[in-house]
């Protein structure tokens, strides 16, 4: 996917951020993901010093090809909504990066309490800023795949991250997205042997 002009930003707090890294990682017209932690206020945080942060997905997308609607209906769709999460690290919230957002979120959250007939635990509130984390929570579900977390880290080196191709391949990696676009992306890469193998067998 390359985007035809500005990409616009997403981000999504839904329980641990591995799963919503590779589920948003999966769908066409995402361009960028990483993990990070939000929606605090303690300075600097990091996994094992969190404060009150919370972990959240931030996502690049091209608005020509994702409305911020289709991915709160992706975001509602991936996680517990109607439960309080144990823990502040883990809670539902849409961090709204503008007036837009925020309103279309406050309004699509009532929208889903009408339709499904229970409350929201997802709190809507502003983003003030955004900490990223660890480079080992990054793509955590491909990293962690055997063989190909380490050929990949190997042969994209300091773009792993903040590439689409390992976005789409983390979530495919978790089992996540389309077939047929796995497929085609699968063909369209020149991947080593070893990993094009292991990836198929996940899928
Ligand atoms: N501690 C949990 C969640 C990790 S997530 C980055 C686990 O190890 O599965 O909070």
């Amino acid at each position: 996917t390359v985007p035809s002009n500005e990409t616009a930003t997403a981000t999504f707090g839904a329980g641990c951020f591995w799963g919503p890294d590779a589920r948003f990682g999966a769908v066409e017209g995402v361009v960028r993901t990483r993990v990070g932690y939000a929606g605090g206020t303690t300075p600097e945080p990091s996994y094992y010093a969190l404060g009150d942060h919370t972990e959240v997905v931030q996502l690049e997308y091209d608005p020509d090809e994702l409305s911020y609607d289709d991915l709160l209906e992706t975001y509602w769709s991936i996680h517990d909504w109607a439960s309080t999460a144990p823990k502040r690290q883990y809670r539902s919230v849409v961090l709204a990066g503008d007036d837009d957002q925020y309103e279309t979120a406050v309004s699509r959250r009532t929208a889903l309490e009408d339709r499904a007939g229970r409350s929201a635990a997802t709190d809507v509130e502003r983003l003030e800023e955004f900490t990223r984390a660890e480079e080992y929570h990054q793509k955590y579900e491909l990293r962690s795949t055997p063989v190909v977390g380490d050929e990949l880290e190997a042969l994209y080196s300091d773009a792993f991250v903040d590439s689409t191709v390992v976005a789409r391949l983390n979530g495919f990696a978790a089992g996540h997205g389309d077939p047929a676009q796995r497929d085609e992306l699968l063909a369209a890469l020149d991947l080593p042997p070893t990993v094009r193998t292991e990836l198929r067998r996940r899928f």
